[in-house]
């Protein structure tokens, strides 16, 4: 049992464990990454003493394909169906998401007819930025609460998973799609290849689809330990992606890397049944050792020195009297807290601008969420950036604080008053 896992125990309905490879089906899957038992990261308690599912956390390494997936799917339903993560949570999502509905409008749609789909649109912040360019857009999200915020400013959204369902239900009523966007959403998906039936059958015949997914290059090379959490499910590099798309005549055109949230990738494919050619990008991967299984297991080793180097920080700090507290309460801190066994002992609390994390506390370690003004008014001497993905935005933001931000990753970092790293 781990630090606060005094509570029920995970029925066995709630998850299943993982035997073949989502992509390839090969069952030669080797464990590369141990995180232990943690509870699901957007599961924000009301009250301290509230029961929680705590679940294994550890990565597979396919030996076929190459992507990397959890050992444990845990029921969708348990996480997705009344969501607390808001893609208008930070300015800089919002400017990622205009530039997004500004580059996909210019470049894929030509008349005002053409359908816009984004499964996975959570609020509305993108669908609403096509819109305001005339584009004709629907949303699907399982998110009943995200759902009702999207529809209540005029995006019309779908409360529902997607699947070859949702897609012919779509297709009927509305005709088919020339863009299909999937953004973090991806790596959500337990059946990838019923997603990818059901993208296939609503795109139109040259029809694009656009998908972000955290990158495992940017996992492996950051030791971005605390992006690894039940909610994705795989961990992405192209050289499987590319696989999958073309299992379903989408041939990969295009991969950009973004900086957001750690570190993604924008794949965009077409769909065709043209013959499929390679990507430049598989041949960067081979290079970076992305598909090879013994780049994993010492990258497992590094997690483990990360994680020993932030609890020393930490405890250095507390040893001294120091007041510390974290600043932002994002699903990767659910994993970073509990794996490094981070608790109320050392964040008095944590501040969140979520209206929906604000008065909870945290999964797994129990502490208070509080707004933003508290850390402002009180200025403690020292801020674990749990937001860490955000360093620049909330730099700027908070230029007035007079302690010290802690940077996590890729490793410890204290940095000095009113500066950027
Ligand atoms: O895949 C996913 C990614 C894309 O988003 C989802 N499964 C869940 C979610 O992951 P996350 O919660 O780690 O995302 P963020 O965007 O890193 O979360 C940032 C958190 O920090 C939010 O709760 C908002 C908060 N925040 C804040 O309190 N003050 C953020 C900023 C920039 C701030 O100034």
């Amino acid at each position: 049992m781990r630090m606060g896992e005094r509570k029920s125990r995970a029925s066995g309905s709630d998850s299943r464990r993982v035997s073949r490879c989502r992509i390839c089906r090969d069952r030669n899957l080797t464990r590369v990454i141990d995180l232990k038992r943690t509870p699901l990261a957007n599961s924000f308690l009301s009250k301290p003493n509230d029961p929680e599912k705590w679940f294994p956390l550890e990565v597979l390494y396919c030996n076929s394909c190459g992507l990397l997936q959890l050992s444990e799917v845990v029921n969708p339903n348990l996480m997705f169906k009344e969501y607390p993560y808001r893609s208008s949570s930070s300015n800089s999502m919002l400017q990622h998401f205009r530039e997004l509905a500004q580059s996909l409008s210019s470049e894929f749609i030509t008349s005002s007819k053409q359908l816009v789909v984004e499964v996975g649109s959570n609020d509305g912040t993108l669908l609403s930025a096509l819109k305001e360019r005339g584009v004709r857009v629907l949303g699907v999200d399982p998110a009943a609460n995200l759902a009702r915020l999207a529809n209540a400013r005029g995006v019309e959204t779908l409360p529902t998973f997607f699947d070859s369902d949702t897609a012919d239900r779509i297709r009927d009523e509305r005709g088919k799609a020339q863009v299909i966007v999937a953004n973090n959403v991806l790596a959500h998906v337990d059946d990838v290849h019923e997603f990818m039936r059901g993208v296939s059958s609503l795109l139109e015949a040259d029809g694009i689809l656009s998908v972000e997914v955290p990158y495992a290059g940017n996992l492996n090379q950051n030791v971005e330990y605390d992006t690894v959490y039940h909610e994705h499910l795989s961990y992405f590099s192209v050289h499987p992606l590319l696989r999958l798309f073309s299992d379903f005549d989408i041939r990969l055109e295009r991969v950009a890397r973004l900086d957001v949230h750690g570190g993604s990738i924008r794949v965009t494919g077409r769909k065709t049944n043209k013959k499929f050619v390679s990507n430049p990008f598989v041949e960067f991967e081979k290079r970076c050792g992305l598909n090879r299984l013994e780049t994993y297991q010492r990258l497992s080793d590094r997690i483990e020195y990360q994680m020993q180097d932030l609890r020393e920080t930490l405890e250095s700090l507390k040893s001294e009297g120091h007041e510390i507290v974290g600043y932002g309460a994002p699903a990767k801190s659910t994993t970073l807290l509990n794996a490094c066994k981070i608790g109320a002992e050392t964040l008095d609390y944590v501040i969140d601008t979520t209206p929906e994390k604000i008065g909870k506390f945290t999964p797994g370690t129990h502490i208070p969420i509080f707004r933003t003004e508290r850390f402002q008014k009180e200025q403690p001497p020292y801020c674990l950036m749990l937001a860490w993905n955000y360093e620049k935005e909330i730099l700027l933001k908070e230029r007035q604080y007079t302690g010290q931000f802690i940077v996590p990753i890729p490793y410890a970092r204290v940095l000095s008053r009113n500066s950027s790293s």
